[in-house]
């Protein structure tokens, strides 16, 4: 028990301190992408990609260093990636919003909503047809739900008792809409449970609850061959693209991040720990991972941009 909550305290803990790196230097203006930042939603990532196995398969959206950093843990190639830089996870052709690491699972991650959602589908489908054990899954937020390839997805995996997992990450907004007034019904969770697959949901911010929660809907996958959707709420702490706040933009109140930010998810996860083994060792521990995304970020610096002829290359259309 403790070293699974060190393990995912790490996970949480280097997730937000690359993005506070990140928050720190893009002013610098080396870092030429565009920035979907996961602060306040790191547990969904570490808790769930922590109870997956290593050869499990991993997409999701623009909004993916949570999921880049849980599924890959490496520091290195990502932000490489963030500098545009050819030791990149590809090349430095795509940034942020394309991560992607097919080597550790991570098939890929897209710019468009709920784009990756069908070819998750089709990697379940393949995964079905070869009968390897392994299991999809689809990280995507409560926009790409308004997505009819979503729904068109859900009824094929559920139809083909796929081996996928939907993760539905509902931070109550697209861009600056609410669900409100987004959607004609109350509960994304009930309206899928009308669907056959398992729906396991959550409003925890505790890493070690998604776990269990993800654990236990993997062994009812295992029994029952049935998809299944996992439903968590979050709160998006910065503004939808950028590595700011944006209370001033006047579309939710500063009141509900206060709020969310009581039961942050990895300030909740270090009191464990603290008390699980002791503040010395948490902060050795975090001192490793600080030291470790500095010399990623100077070596992403000097690293070189990559040659313009590779431009056209690894793109298929
Ligand atoms: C197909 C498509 N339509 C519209 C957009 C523009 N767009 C970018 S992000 C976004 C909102 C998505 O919200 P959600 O899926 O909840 O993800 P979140 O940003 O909240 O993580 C929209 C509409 C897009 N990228 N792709």
């Amino acid at each position: 028990m403790k070293e699974l909550n060190i393990t995912l305290y790490k996970t949480m803990y280097m997730i937000r301190k690359v993005e506070e790196k990140i928050q720190a230097h893009y002013l610098e203006n080396e870092m030429k992408t565009p920035m979907h930042m996961s602060m306040g939603e790191e547990a969904i990532a570490a808790g769930v990609c922590h109870a997956l196995k290593p050869e499990d398969q991993v997409l999701g959206s623009y909004r993916s260093h949570g999921i880049y950093i849980a599924k890959v843990q490496e520091t290195d190639k990502f932000f490489a990636e963030m500098y545009g830089k050819v030791t990149g996870t590809s090349q430095g052709k795509a940034g942020s919003m394309h991560l992607l690491a097919p080597e550790a699972g991570l098939v890929c991650t897209s710019a468009i909503v709920g784009s990756s959602i069908p070819v998750a589908i089709g990697f379940a489908f393949a995964n079905k047809q070869t009968k390897n054990g392994r299991i999809t899954t689809v990280f995507f937020g409560d926009g790409a739900v308004d997505e009819g390839v979503f729904w068109e997805s859900l009824n094929f995996a559920c139809l083909s008792k796929l081996p996928v997992v939907f993760i539905c990450e509902d931070n109550g907004f697209a861009v600056h809409s609410p669900v409100s007034e987004r959607h004609g019904y109350g509960s994304i969770a009930e309206i899928v449970r009308k669907f056959d697959c398992s729906v396991f949901q959550s409003d925890s911010s505790d890493v070690q609850v998604i776990y269990n929660l993800t654990k236990n809907a993997l062994k009812e996958m295992s029994n029952n061959n049935k998809p299944v959707f996992l439903y968590f709420k979050y709160y998006r702490y910065l503004e939808h693209v950028g590595v700011f706040d944006d209370f001033k933009a006047g579309y939710r109140p500063k009141e509900d991040f206060e709020k969310w930010l009581k039961v942050d998810p990895v300030c909740m996860q270090r009191k464990k720990l603290v008390r699980l083994i002791n503040e010395g060792k948490v902060a050795s521990l975090e001192k490793e991972i600080e030291d470790r995304i500095n010399l990623s970020k100077t070596r992403a610096q000097q690293a070189d941009f990559p040659d313009a002829r590779i431009a056209c290359e690894d793109i298929y259309i």
